[in-house]
């Protein structure tokens, strides 16, 4: 069963549509760059980068970044220790390219979200820098296409309501105010808890 629910106001539409296999698809369209929700594994995304969840070492972990890894195969690892050696660890809030191995895409964008320690030690604006750093490279590469993970929300204990608030937020402001190529924007999203609190975050704020 397909259904779809539109709605139009200034310059943007939103679908909120329920497809075939079941899995709710949403998609706001910001300026000419579609915001749109998924639900799965990041490292299936044939978008032009996906961003990695990674650490200030940038030597692979858990989560998004184990997954990344394993699947892109050693060379991005090889060249992450090339970018630490020249330029030392990387911030949190900050983000660094490379190529991609054996993923489907062209890109992985390397960022660091905060790891959650009760919300009054800048997490919201490491987390909406970790987002608008990540998205500013994209462009700096003339990339088209961009898919986001939940960052923070894993082993850095980020609660998924506030953690999407942000998220989303920052990507409205960055079509708004600074897209140029960028015309797609995904939010990869592992499960439905993450799903249902983007797809809120996303239909409050795009309405505002
Ligand atoms: N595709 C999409 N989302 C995923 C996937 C996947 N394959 N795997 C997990 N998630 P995390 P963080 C979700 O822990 O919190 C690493 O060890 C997951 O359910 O990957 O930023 C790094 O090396 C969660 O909602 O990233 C760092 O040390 C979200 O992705 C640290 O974890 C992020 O979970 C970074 O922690």
């Amino acid at each position: 069963m397909v259904s779809a629910v539109w709605y139009f106001k200034d310059n943007y539409l939103l679908t909120n549509t329920i497809t075939e296999q079941n899995h709710v698809l949403m998609i706001v369209k910001i300026k000419n760059t579609a915001i749109s929700l998924v639900k799965g594994d990041i490292t299936f995304q044939e978008t032009d980068a996906i961003v990695n969840a990674a650490n200030s070492g940038l030597m692979g972990g858990g989560g998004v970044d184990g997954a990344i890894h394993r699947a892109g195969g050693p060379s991005i690892l090889e060249e992450c220790k090339k970018i630490v050696a020249k330029q030392g660890r990387l911030p949190p809030g900050k983000a660094v390219i490379t190529a991609a191995g054996n993923l489907p895409t062209k890109y992985v964008i390397h960022t660091v979200g905060p790891v959650w320690r009760g919300g009054n030690a800048n997490e919201a604006a490491i987390l909406a820098s970790a987002y608008t750093e990540s998205l500013r490279l994209a462009e700096s590469h003339k990339l088209e296409s961009i898919a986001f993970p939940s960052i923070s929300t894993g082993a850095y204990g980020y609660p998924f309501a506030a953690a999407s608030a942000v998220a989303i937020d920052s990507v409205i402001k960055f079509a708004k105010n600074e897209a140029l190529l960028l015309k797609k924007i995904v939010f990869v999203l592992f499960n439905d808890a993450a799903y249902e609190s983007y797809a809120g975050a996303l239909e409050i704020i795009s309405r505002q």
